[in-house]
């Protein structure tokens, strides 16, 4: 009897450990991504190229990713974009005492930054053609070149210049005006996909102060963290402070603590220093010294003199600085300089991180 009980606790066991087994197979199978970062780092832009990219109508060479559907859906949002950003100028030109250039923009713009929080906005050929006025006006320029001193979001440019396609009669956006469109992300957002038969799950979250609270649920479950951190940040002020806080700082602060949170010494860490674009397109223009005097000390010592590229280093620097165990062999942290918009560049990225992403995850499930 006694060796009856035996053989079939033993059976038992057995079985226990192969459900486990499987179970961690299961989950290790399940490549459990959070994405995280200050707002407006482009977290939800990369949540967006996966969507195009991990269709596999991209990898045919069609654009894919969206219905046309889903694409009607982001007209207004594109065009709420645009009326946003001339209410952000109109504020900012008096503010900054700037005159318009011709008398009938000054009147324009308040018509159509009025409007900003009406319901499923349209834009008209005759609208397109007054704000195209408004956005070449010398004193719109003018205050678009000092917009380090005021809010306004980064795809201002890209639509003020996307004007004709926008107020087209039956205008459906493309990829790229998808991925541009801003959208403030709050609370949290599960994406999954099957890649070649590896399950997928991304968890995109708000990134203002106050959306931050809600990331701690998050933390235990995923098995990579990608932290999303904007190079060009480094001259503009946190949109969600009174206090004219650096956005870089906020960044490497934040950085410093997902970086040395318990729940992440054996995550991978992958780091998108992203918006090389919008870097490189300022830095000549908005001294990093003047937002980063450390920057200057660091060239003397490492004598390298000033340029993007030593730049570049320096910010990389600024982040790794802020790992308090570098010798913990069980946080990997790498880095990668991304331009979130670019769907081409992000495939790149995708497929050089992706093998990671699944090891990690093997590893946290001791399947590695
Ligand atoms: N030019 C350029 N624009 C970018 C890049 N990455 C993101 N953006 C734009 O920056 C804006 C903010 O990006 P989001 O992806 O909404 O930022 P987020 O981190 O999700 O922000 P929250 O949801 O508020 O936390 C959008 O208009 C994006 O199109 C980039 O590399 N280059
Ligand atoms: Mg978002």
């Amino acid at each position: 009897m006694g060796c009856a009980a035996e053989k079939e606790s033993g059976t038992q066991d057995r079985k226990i450990e192969e459900n486990l087994k499987a179970d961690k197979q299961k989950s290790g199978n399940v490549v459990k991504t959070l994405i995280l970062g200050t707002g407006e780092s482009g977290k939800s832009t990369f949540v967006k190229q996966l969507r195009i990219i991990l269709d596999p109508a991209y990898e045919k060479g069609k654009s894919g990713g969206y219905s046309s559907e889903e694409r009607s859906r982001y007209a207004p949002v594109i065009v709420q974009n645009v009326y946003q950003a001339l209410a952000n100028l109109q504020d900012a030109m008096d503010a900054l005492r700037i005159k318009y250039e011709r008398t009938e923009n000054s009147k324009n713009i308040q018509d159509y930054a009025h409007q900003v929080s009406s319901d499923n906005l349209r834009m008209s050929p005759e609208d397109a053609t007054k704000i195209k006025k408004i956005w070449n006006d010398k004193g719109i320029q003018n205050a678009y070149n000092k917009r380090s001193e005021f809010q306004l979001a980064d795809c201002c440019k890209y639509f003020m210049e996307s004007l004709d396609r926008i107020g087209s009669h039956g205008y459906t956006p493309n990829n790229d005006d998808i991925v541009h469109c801003r959208m403030k992300t709050t609370g949290i957002l599960e994406y999954r996909y099957n890649v070649k038969g590896t399950e997928f799950m991304f968890i995109d979250v708000g990134g203002q102060r106050a959306e931050r609270r809600k990331w701690i649920h998050s933390f235990e479950i995923v098995t990579s963290v990608i932290f999303l951190a904007s190079l060009s940040d480094y001259d503009l002020k946190l949109a969600e402070s009174k206090t004219d806080e650096n956005r870089m700082r906020e960044s490497l602060k934040l950085f410093e603590y997902i970086a040395n949170h318990n729940a992440f010494q054996s995550t991978l860490i992958i780091v998108f220093l992203n918006k090389r674009d919008l870097f490189e397109e300022k830095f000549s223009a908005s001294d990093f010294d003047k937002h980063f005097p450390e920057f200057k000390e660091w060239r003397k010592e490492e004598g390298q003199s000033k340029s993007m590229e030593s730049c570049l280093q320096f910010i990389e620097k600024l982040y790794t600085k802020k790992l308090k165990n570098k010798d913990n062999p069980d946080q990997k942290v790498i880095f990668h300089k991304t331009v979130a918009t670019n769907t081409s560049a992000i495939c790149d990225v995708f497929n050089n991180i992706k093998q990671e992403l699944i090891a990690s995850s093997l590893r946290k499930a001791g399947l590695l």
